[in-house]
C-alpha cells in the first residue's frame, strides 16, 4: 500500500523507528540480562500469504538480542517484508513456498515486522537483552 510506505519513511526519518508504522505506543524499555549465546536457536516465524489473506495477525513472540529470527514465507503474491529494527530490514517477498529471510536485533524493543503491500503488521517482536 503505497500510502503505508510512505507513512513508514516519514516515520523513520523521525527516528521513531520503535513505534512502528501505525501506531505511536511508547517503547517499553526490555528488562536486562544475559544476551543470546552465539550459536542460539532461530526464531521462526512462518508467514502465509494466499488469496489476499495474511496469517499470522500481529502475533507476539519473544526474542533475545542477537538471536537469529528467521521468517518463513508461503505465498501467492509478491510482497515487501519491512522489518522495524534498527537498522531496518526490507525483504522482497516473492510467489513461492519456503522463502526464508533472516535477521538479527541488535537493539532491545518492540520490533514490529510488517507486509507493506497488504498493508498487515505478522509479527511483533518483543527483543530483550
Ligand atoms: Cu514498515
Amino acid at each position: 500500500m503505497p500510502s503505508v510506505s510512505r507513512l513508514c519513511v516519514a516515520v523513520l526519518a523521525a527516528g521513531l523507528l520503535a513505534a512502528g508504522c501505525a501506531s505511536s505506543e511508547p517503547e517499553q524499555p526490555a528488562a536486562s540480562s544475559a544476551s543470546a549465546a552465539p550459536g542460539a536457536a532461530a526464531v521462526v516465524v512462518p508467514v502465509r500469504i494466499a488469496g489476499g489473506t495474511v496469517t499470522p495477525a500481529d502475533a507476539r513472540l519473544e526474542a533475545r538480542v542477537g538471536q537469529p529470527i528467521e521468517i518463513v514465507v508461503d505465498s501467492d503474491a509478491a510482497d515487501e517484508l519491512h522489518v522495524h529494527a534498527e537498522p531496518d530490514h526490507t525483504f522482497a517477498v516473492t510467489p513461492g513456498t519456503g522463502e526464508r529471510f533472516r535477521f538479527t536485533v541488535e537493539i532491545p524493543g518492540r520490533v514490529e515486522i510488517e507486509l507493506h503491500h497488504a498493508g498487515r503488521t505478522v509479527a511483533t517482536l518483543l527483543v530483550r537483552e
